[in-house]
């Protein structure tokens, strides 16, 4: 008996050291220590032996069962450990993949330049303000200087809401309605960014939607040279101190005197070129004295307050910067021409 108990350790041992799951080392374990496992069936046979053998069989079979439990736990734990290890291994995430890219968004060139116009302007101590899109026809026209059957309006073709509402045509309604806010008093120091819209065929140089960016400046003893020397620090600012600057005599219903700034092409530097169409010069902005029936429309008294005004379009500058040759493409959203603006 005692022999045959010692061949049931060994072969155990043998199954255990096998067993390469956790599934199969159960199976050796109900097969060698289960109620009808062989050494159970050994441990049956003892009433048979006599006083002197029982207990020396006893004390062996209670050491072939601890020594195979023994080694059937340090097993499990083995292969416990193993499976915990295969799923780690699995489950793991290299931190050193480099990332999936993700698709990054752009500022839109029109708002990159209201952006730094804007920056320009309130460093020199303008408020920047807005107003609503759809407007009176008092306040897009009336108030100024653009009276009904004004043949100035025929240069505005506009969309009408209602015979007396409309898609604004300019940003200047925002520059009356905060003129009247300050119900007299000076100073008026301010620039309004917004969409405006006009009746015009779309092609590659007119939308009927567009941005402007029109200043105003309301105070005593507002002179033309200051207008002059604001446009000065401008040109330097936004195209760069190399260029030069003149004003133009021109007409606008609602400032007298009026004139257009130019700026020296950058293209070929003031040599007359394609895009300055030979002479030298850039037109990018139009300007003027406020008309003293502007102002007394504003609740200003053209006796003691004076002011100028200029109005820019946002695409025509971002075209200049860009080199963008249709003004279509701000408004189609092909993601070709957007992703162009992506900035590092
Ligand atoms: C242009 C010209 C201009 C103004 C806009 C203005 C506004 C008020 C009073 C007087 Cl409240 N003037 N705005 C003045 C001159 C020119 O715009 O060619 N814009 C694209």
């Amino acid at each position: 008996m005692l022999e045959r108990l010692q061949e049931l350790h060994d072969e155990a041992v043998v199954k255990v050291a096998e067993a390469q799951d956790l599934d199969s080392l159960q199976q050796v374990r109900i097969s060698y220590l289960g109620k009808k496992g062989p050494i159970t069936e050994v441990m049956k046979g003892m009433g048979k032996l006599s006083n002197e053998e029982r207990p020396v069989v006893g004390a062996k079979a209670n050491e072939v069962r601890q020594s195979v439990q023994k080694l059937i736990e340090e097993k499990e734990r083995t292969l416990q450990q193993a499976a915990v290890q295969k799923q780690l291994a699995e489950e793991s995430i290299d931190v050193t993949l480099p990332g999936r890219p993700v698709a990054r968004g752009a500022r839109h060139p029109l708002t990159s330049v209201v952006e730094t116009i804007e920056d320009i302007f309130t460093g020199m101590g303008f408020q920047v303000a807005e107003g609503p899109e759809v407007e009176t026809d008092y306040y897009n026209f009336e108030s100024l200087n653009l009276p009904k059957h004004h043949p100035a309006r025929d240069m505005q073709d506009t969309f009408f809401v209602t015979p007396d509402l409309l898609l604004r045509t300019q940003t200047s309604p925002v520059q009356t309605r905060t003129m009247e806010k300050h119900e007299g008093k000076g100073p008026v120091k301010i620039i309004c960014p917004g969409k405006v819209y006009r009746r015009d065929e779309d092609d590659a140089t007119h939308s009927h939607q567009f941005m402007q960016i029109e200043g105003l400046v309301v105070d005593k003893g507002i002179r033309m040279s200051d207008l002059k020397g604001m446009f000065e620090a401008f040109v330097k600012s936004y195209f760069g101190e190399d260029r030069k600057m003149r004003l133009r005599p021109s007409f606008f219903p609602f400032t007298e005197p009026s004139a257009e700034l130019d700026v020296s092409c950058a293209m070929c530097g003031g040599e007359g070129c394609r895009t300055c169409k030979g002479t030298g010069w850039i037109e990018v902005l139009g300007s003027g004295m406020v008309h003293p029936n502007v102002l007394k429309m504003g609740g200003f008294d053209p006796e003691v307050y004076s002011g100028f005004a200029f109005g820019m379009g946002v695409e025509r500058f971002a075209m200049l910067k860009y080199g963008i040759d249709d003004i279509r493409h701000f408004y189609t959203n092909d993601t070709r021409f957007l992703e162009q603006f992506i900035r590092e």
